[in-house]
């Protein structure tokens, strides 16, 4: 009999394909027991590895809390995962994507919390007191899975794909913008692939926030003040290649580009 699964087996396995830049099956295909609670575990496994290896948490981000995204993934509730500061990647640097396996690129909404926030309970119009400053982000996103197949439990303890992100260098002040009519264009190699407007992030990026403060709450973490939050992607994930240049134009939060090597 094959030896069986726990979370530090499916922790080990996620790392060492992220490692060497290969794709494997999803974990339920055989863990099929692999529950949403155990995934969570998987996940904070997966991160506190990091942390030993010298990485520092910086925020959290969700995942799939726009139609585009849950439709394009077939997974239809928004998850959370970390971010740290290796996966952070200073704007004007190239993406090496021979670092990756099939990156994916987004356009996100990404806050700055000058507040520590806390669920349960938490409103939209509570959680947006939290935020400092807004920014433009893109994230890079790169599942440890075969073309990006998976189920929900499979996703959560994978980071929610993570690999990096992009955050703009104009910060806004909240009370600046409204954030539902906030834009961004999608550009590849100049062709403009897809276009959105932060109502596609659960009607408001502040309702992805105070989703976060809460779900996160049923795990006993709260939001620190000066953690980052991306609110998850705007449109359909893009695919791109070494020689791409991605560029994120937002109507008031900048343009991002990056370089794919
Ligand atoms: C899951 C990651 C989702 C987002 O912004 O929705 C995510 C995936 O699509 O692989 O980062
Ligand atoms: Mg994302």
């Amino acid at each position: 009999m094959s030896r069986s699964w726990d979370i530090k087996r499916a922790a080990d396995a996620l790392l060492a394909a992220e490692a060497a830049r290969k794709h494997r099956s999803a974990l339920t295909d055989e863990w099929p027991g692999l529950d949403l609670a155990n995934a969570y575990r998987v996940q904070d496994e997966v991160v506190s590895q990091r942390v030993e290896a010298g990485e520092s948490i910086v925020g959290m981000k969700l995942g799939l809390t726009s139609h585009a995204k849950q439709r394009q993934m077939g997974v239809s509730s928004p998850i959370t995962a970390w971010l740290t500061d290796g996966m952070a990647l200073n704007s004007g640097v190239a993406l090496d994507t021979s670092e990756l396996i099939h990156p994916r690129v987004e356009p996100e909404i990404v806050f700055v919390l000058g507040e520590s926030l806390e669920g349960p309970g938490v409103t939209a119009a509570r959680a947006m007191k939290a935020v400092s400053h807004v920014y433009g982000g893109l994230e890079i996103i790169d599942s440890r899975y075969t073309d990006f197949r998976f189920r929900l439990p499979d996703v959560v303890a994978d980071n929610a794909s993570s690999a990096r992100f992009t955050v703009g260098t104009r910060g806004r002040r909240p009370e600046e913008l409204d954030l539902a009519l906030e834009a961004c264009v999608v550009k590849i190699n100049g062709d403009v692939i897809d276009s959105a407007t932060g109502t596609a992030v659960l009607g408001h990026p502040g309702e992805a926030l105070a989703l976060a403060a809460n779900s996160l709450s049923e795990r006993q973490i709260g939001l620190e003040a000066g953690w980052l939050v991306l609110t998850g992607g705007m449109t359909d994930a893009v695919p791109t290649v070494a020689g791409d240049t991605v560029c994120i134009e937002f109507t008031h939060l900048g343009s991002i580009t990056l370089q794919c090597a």
